[in-house]
């Protein structure tokens, strides 16, 4: 994991986009954002016990590239709209490499370059996107609370008085 600044320099979303600036776990965690790192060759046991600890109860795979998954640029777009959810999004990264955007405190672009091991947890209410890396390769895993909440919120649709997006502003951004 790496997470730093995200540089708008006309290039393609699957492109670093990387200011030099970064960003610190710590940092992370001031917005909600929390982080682990598994070792996903020696099995799931540390995220059985993750799972006990957060209640996290389902998980499914989800594999991005060109060959198994239809449509690909089209679904990487929709990834890529800033939206939030009503409930956490986890990922465990099982192969590959992907980027999570997210936004700072200031509303500014924060991009953490995830692969292999790594386990993000995004919190409700915050808003994000994610696109892979160039190749467009990533396998990871989804857990969810109960059932998937597949649900995103688009920022362009500007969503008010949604009480998952207040109770996030009202914990960590005032
Ligand atoms: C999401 O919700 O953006 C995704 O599931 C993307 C793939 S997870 C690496
Ligand atoms: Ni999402």
């Amino acid at each position: 994991m790496r997470a730093y600044y995200y540089k708008e320099d006309g290039s393609d979303m699957c492109s670093p986009h990387d200011s030099g600036l970064s960003v610190s776990e710590q940092d992370l965690s001031r917005v909600g954002v929390l982080y682990y790192q598994i070792d996903v060759d020696y099995g799931l046991d540390r995220i059985d016990e993750i799972c006990e600890e957060r209640n996290y109860k389902s998980r499914d795979i989800v594999r991005i590239n060109r060959e198994e998954m239809q449509e690909l640029d089209a679904k990487l777009d929709i990834f890529f709209s800033e939206h939030f959810h009503e409930d956490e999004e986890i990922r465990l990264i099982l192969d590959g490499c992907g980027y999570f955007d997210l936004r700072s405190s200031a509303d500014k672009w924060i991009r953490i370059l995830v692969q292999k091991g790594d386990l993000l947890i995004l919190p409700a209410g915050i808003y994000h996107r994610f696109t892979t890396t160039e190749d467009k390769r990533i396998v990871a895993m989804r857990l969810f609370k109960e059932n998937p909440k597949w649900i995103a919120i688009n920022r362009s649709e500007n969503p008010v008085h949604n009480q998952f997006r207040n109770d996030y502003v009202g914990q960590y951004l005032s």
